[in-house]
């Protein structure tokens, strides 16, 4: 079945297209198949995006999820989508070992690529799919959705006109307690072989290109630590498998401008359930977003008025802060599945204009290069040099 190429918005001109090809359709399917339903409803963009078709493992899955996210059709067969002329973006949602495979078929088959964090499995992963993204002039996107909270996008806005000074500090962690529990079953999240790392690819990959994203600091050097505390965990077939990744990794970074920084990933810290906490302190001031707490951003400036000095929190959600417009009246807030909304909304914007999206696969490439310096230190126990 072949999808309309225009649909009437009741404007005075039909609106082209962008018609979705979804591969995967878990827990990030979900909140990727919700934004591009969503995004047509809050943002005026120059494509009505269409949730097209689910690529999926299974026939019965893969309908049954292509009704429930509102896809129009779902299908086992990949190639088959991406040789399909009313196909125009795909959207890699599978586990981490099928990213670049996937988007290295839908590169080669002209289509444009979102793709889940991180990116690959390996720096030269990475790297391929950077260069396949170049060769073939389309454009690409990752879905670092954090930094597309309002809260997130003022932090940057205040750190780039200089409102902290110079960025001396970045204290960053992203903790979860949903492995803390030795009975859960293993998952391709807890086997090397299908994510890479347990909570350092899974969440430090987030902090890693958030304090990336809010500070503009390039990474010079890192040194981790690693452990594993289940070391195996059931198979759901009776069994056992072993898990081979970490359950938390710490770091800490020096940056190329003399800046340093401490990051931690767990998902093993009981009571904190999707604890994403970043700090940047400056030579002006600090500032700290808390995921928890997503619509606030709490603040410290030196030149706040002496008697008026202490962190303040500041409620992102008035209509002067970014994205809070599109949704509600000043103060009602937005949530977790709202930054995949305003991720999909400026990915398409930009296709459309021709301008820079970020975060593309050159910045996947770079959170890649940290992540395996890390690994690597953790291996030597020694400061390791970042390269790309
Ligand atoms: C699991 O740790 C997870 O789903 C991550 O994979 C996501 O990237 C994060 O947004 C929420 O937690």
């Amino acid at each position: 079945m072949s999808i309309a190429a225009t649909v009437n918005t009741g404007a005075a001109a039909a609106k082209p297209v962008l018609n979705v090809a979804m591969v995967g359709h878990a827990f990030m399917g979900r909140a990727h198949g919700n934004a591009f339903r969503q995004v047509n409803h809050f943002f005026d963009l120059p494509f009505h995006v269409v949730p097209a078709v689910i690529v999926g493992r299974d026939p019965e899955r893969a309908a049954a999820a292509a009704h429930k996210l509102g896809f129009a059709e779902s299908t086992t067969d990949l190639k088959a989508t991406l040789a399909r002329q009313d196909i125009h973006l795909v959207d890699v949602a599978t586990p981490n070992d099928s990213h670049c495979a996937i988007a290295l078929q839908a590169l080669a088959a002209g289509k444009h690529v979102l793709c889940e964090k991180p990116l690959a499995m390996t720096v030269d992963e990475a790297k391929s799919m950077v260069a396949a993204a170049k060769k073939k002039k389309v454009r690409v996107g990752l879905w670092h959705n954090y930094r597309r909270a309002p809260a997130t996008r003022l932090a940057a806005q205040m750190i780039a006109r200089g409102d902290l000074g110079e960025v001396r500090q970045v204290r960053a962690v992203y903790l979860q307690d949903w492995l803390a529990d030795a009975s859960v079953p293993a998952s391709w999240r807890t086997s090397r072989k299908t994510c890479g790392s347990g909570a350092h690819g899974d969440l430090n990959a987030h902090l890693i290109d958030l304090t990336r994203a809010l500070t503009g600091l390039e990474f010079d050097s890192v040194i981790g630590v690693q452990q594993t505390f289940t070391k195996e965990r059931p198979d759901g077939a009776g069994g056992t498998a072993k898990v081979d990744v970490d359950d938390a990794l710490c770091f800490l970074a020096k940056f190329k401008n003399g800046a340093v920084g401490t990051y931690e990933a767990t998902r093993v810290a009981p009571g904190r359930k999707n604890f994403n906490c970043i700090e940047i302190s400056g030579s002006k001031g600090s500032l700290r977003w808390n995921l928890e707490r997503m619509n606030e951003l709490e603040v410290f400036l030196f030149a706040d008025p002496r008697d008026g000095q202490g962190f303040r929190t500041i409620m992102c959600m008035d209509s002067v802060h970014p994205y809070a417009a599109n949704w509600w009246p000043d103060g009602h807030i937005v949530g977790y599945e709202h930054t995949f909304v305003h991720h999909v909304a400026d990915f398409v914007a930009a296709l459309a204009s021709g301008e820079p999206f970020a975060p593309d696969f050159q910045d996947g490439l770079a959170v890649q290069g940290v992540l395996a310096a890390v690994l690597e230190s953790v291996k030597a126990g020694a400061w390791v040099k970042v390269r790309r």
